[in-house]
This record gives C-alpha cells, structure tokens and sequence, in this order.
C-alpha cells in the first residue's frame, strides 16, 4: 500500500514541482481513502483522485495598485477553482505575504473536504494575493481590493464562485470587494459571504469558525466522559478564529492563558476573559500584526519569538495558520499532558506531527473542527437565496447541529476500537460524498 502511495506522491511532485503545502495536504487525504479506494475499483476506474488533485481551474493574474504616496505596487492574485461535484466553488481569500500557489492550492484541496463535511451543498475553492494588509491605510486597502475585485469579478458569482475572508480578509475586505463587484456587474448578489449585516450579512458569522471550533472540542470530550468546564486551554493567534473560540470558551467555563501573533505570545495565566476578549478586536483593528501590546495593557507576560505550546495546558487549540505546531511542540503537549489538540487552523499541524498527536492524544484536524465557519457562509448563501435574515438563535442551532453531524461523520469513518481517529474520519468522509457526485456526473 505505501509503495502505491508513494507512487501517487512522486507522480504529483513531478507535476506540481515545489508546492510543498500542496503535496502535504494530498498525501494526508491518500493515505486516509487508500485502502476503501484500491477496494471500490469504480473509483479507480474513472480516476477519481488523479482528477481530485488537479484543480477544475486556476486564475492567476496582476493587481496593480497606486499606494497614499503615489507609487505603484504589483502584487499577484489568485482564485484556485478545485471542486465543483457537490455545488459552487466556495471557499475564503487570503490577503498575506506568505500566499503563494501552493499554499492557495493545499487551502482548496482542503476546502472540498471539509465543504464536503459540513453537509451542505458547495464545492472547494480559495484565493487570494500576497498583499499584505498589515500597516496599510484604509485608502490603500480599498484601492487594493478594487484592482483585485476588477478581475476576479468575470469569474465568479453566487452560483459559480462564492469567495469569503480568511487571513488578512474580514468585514472591512469584503465590503471593498463587495463594493466593486456590485459597481462591475450592477447585480446585488449574494456573490461573497462575510458580509455586513445590513447588506446581506449573516448573524454568528464573524463567531462561526471560533464557536463551531468549540463545539467540535465539546463533541471530542463528551466522548472522553469530559466537559470543557474547568479545563485550562491554550490558542494561538490573536485574529478571528481565536476571538471567537476564547468568547465560547470562556462561556463554557474553560479558561485561556495564551494568544500569539508574529512576535511571540502572551501567557495569562489569569485567563484571557471580559475586556480583554473585547481587547482582541481593538488590537487587530490596529492593523499591526503584533501581540506584545497586550502584555503592556493587561500586566501579563510577553515571551517573545516563541510558540505558545510550552504552557502547561489540558487543551491546545491552534487558531492562527499552518504548520504552527511541529514535531518539538506536539511532544511538549504530550510531555505536558495536554490531552486533547484541535485544529481550529487549516492544517495547523505538520505532518510529522500529526502522527505524533494521533498516537499519544486525542487530535482533530482543521477541515473537521473549523468547519463552522464555511457551514455558516453556506447559511449566509441559503439566507441571501431566500432574501431573508435568520435570528441569532437559528443561526447558532444550525451551526451546533451541523459541527454535531460532522463530528458523527468522523465518528462513523474514523472508528478505530473504541476510539475515533478523526484525520482518517475527516478525510474519508469528505471524500466518499464528492467521489459518488463526480462518478454521478461522468468525466468532467
Ligand atoms: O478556511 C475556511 O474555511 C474559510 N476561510 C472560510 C471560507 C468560507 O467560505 O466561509
């Protein structure tokens, strides 16, 4: 089976040459579904993952934008179009210095997963530039997402292409690209999720990503006989995953002693609540990318260049970006008797890593735990369909009901003993649903 595998592996490299991010994200998923695809010849037959790791389409192109001073800047945009079996491509932008091909690539490839997962009917995509958003002014910002907007608009559409935020992309983002858009193709559609409330917005999506995070954990533990009251956790990051994970946290009853950025990372061991939740959003609103104004603000400890996984903790979860927590810092956890990491990052963790955490703790991987927040997009898309607003209530139902199914999927898939293993869960279970829609809809 691991001379097959590896096959795969070498035959992709040669075609993919250098997207890393790209190979460590496939080779995960192959070696999950190997086994039930060498035993359903039908799959094989119509090359359903050869078609599976080439994206259905990939738009790269110039974004050139005139800074406050008059210079002009070129930065390269991207939308990788990978899957449409299950409904439209949908998937978030990334605005970040470290975006390349391969990293939007491993995003979209992961993207149909977990879509997949979330039971809702949409397909994988992600895109985004290597902009960077941090010190820039609003003006800049605006003019940026304009010039992006003006060519991404001729391929996307609500029932296309259905863009959303993800790093460096939030409310401010995708109402520029929302802005442009609506200006192009003078249509008021529901074209990008994340929206503003009072045009087209859906409550609990901001929160989504975070709070569904949490009640997968909540799922993880029930299963262990545990609750997240009383246990002590630690998150990375400082964005809006890790806003919205600390505020369901803490009204659970857990407490979190540690937040990171670029710079290192805050240990509180008062725990991360009230105000200083409320903290977060000022701090990222200051557009810096920087985590050490917290310590100054709230007398707690900065420790800077390091990761947050040295703390002692029951609970880690990794709310930032991948590949945050190598093979040092999952055996510290271990070491530690952190007993449960979930991944409310998309592949927070290496792979060398991964193997680790699954052998010596409970683990889950980002396409199943932060499914809550694409679930919520789909919401959005059904609520903009219908030209109508959920309350808050309904919303926050449907998320707890989906983050439950998706958590029973992985249960059914990744049964293992007595004990889930939720990567192969995860992975399987995305997969089958999009291998019986690509079969049903023939060689496309
Ligand atoms: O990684 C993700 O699932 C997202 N950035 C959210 C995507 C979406 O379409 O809401």
């Amino acid at each position: 089976m691991k001379t097959d595998i590896n096959e795969f592996i070498r035959n992709l490299e040669n075609k993919t040459p250098g997207e890393q991010e790209f190979h460590q994200a496939v080779e995960e998923v192959i070696e999950s579904v190997w086994e039930f695809y060498k035993k359903n010849p039908k799959y094989e037959r119509a090359k359903i993952l050869e078609r599976m790791v080439e994206p259905e389409r990939v738009i790269m192109f110039r974004v050139p934008w005139v800074d406050d001073m008059g210079e002009v800047h070129i930065n390269r945009g991207y939308r990788v179009e990978f899957n449409s079996a299950l409904g439209p491509y949908k998937g978030g932008l990334r605005f970040h210095r470290s975006v390349t091909l391969s990293i939007l690539k491993f995003l979209g490839f992961e993207q149909t997963f977990k879509n997949s997962l979330t039971t809702l009917p949409m397909g994988g995509g992600k895109g985004g530039s290597d902009f960077s958003p941090r010190g820039k002014s609003d003006g800049e910002i605006m003019r940026f997402c304009q010039s992006f907007m003006t060519e991404l608009y001729r391929h996307i559409g609500a029932n296309t292409d259905v863009p959303a935020g993800d790093i460096g992309v939030g409310g401010r983002e995708i109402g520029y690209l929302f802005g442009q858009y609506k200006r192009l193709k003078n249509e008021f559609t529901g074209v990008l999720t994340g929206k503003g409330l009072a045009w087209g917005g859906s409550l609990i999506r901001p929160e989504a990503t975070g709070f569904g995070s949490v009640y997968f954990a909540q799922h993880m533990l029930h299963q262990l006989g545990k609750k997240i009251e009383g246990h002590t956790f630690s998150v990375s990051g400082f964005g809006n995953v890790a806003w919205g994970a600390i505020t369901k946290i803490n009204e659970l009853g857990g407490k979190v002693v540690t937040i990171s950025g670029p710079d290192g990372y805050i240990f509180d061991p008062k725990g991360i609540k009230d105000d200083k939740v409320d903290y977060l959003l000022e701090l990222r609103a200051t557009n810096n990318d920087i985590v050490q104004p917290y310590a100054d603000e709230f007398g707690a400890e900065f420790i800077e260049g390091h990761r947050p996984w040295e703390v002692k903790v029951d609970i880690a979860m990794p709310c930032a970006t991948e590949n945050e927590v190598g093979l040092d810092d999952a055996k510290e956890l271990v070491k530690n008797k952190c007993f449960l990491l979930a991944e409310a990052s998309n592949m927070g963790c290496t792979a060398d890593a991964v193997d680790y955490l699954s052998k010596n703790m409970n683990y889950a991987p980002g396409k199943a735990v932060n499914a809550g927040g694409v679930a919520v997009s789909g919401l959005e898309m059904s609520q903009n369909s219908m030209r109508i607003n959920w309350p808050k209530e309904e919303v926050d139902s449907r998320l707890k009901h989906i983050m439950r199914d998706i958590h029973h999927t992985c249960a059914e898939y990744g049964k293992h003993g007595n004990k889930i293993d939720y990567v192969k869960g995860a992975n399987l279970g995305g997969f089958v649903k999009v291998a019986e829609a690509m079969l049903a809809q023939g060689i496309v």
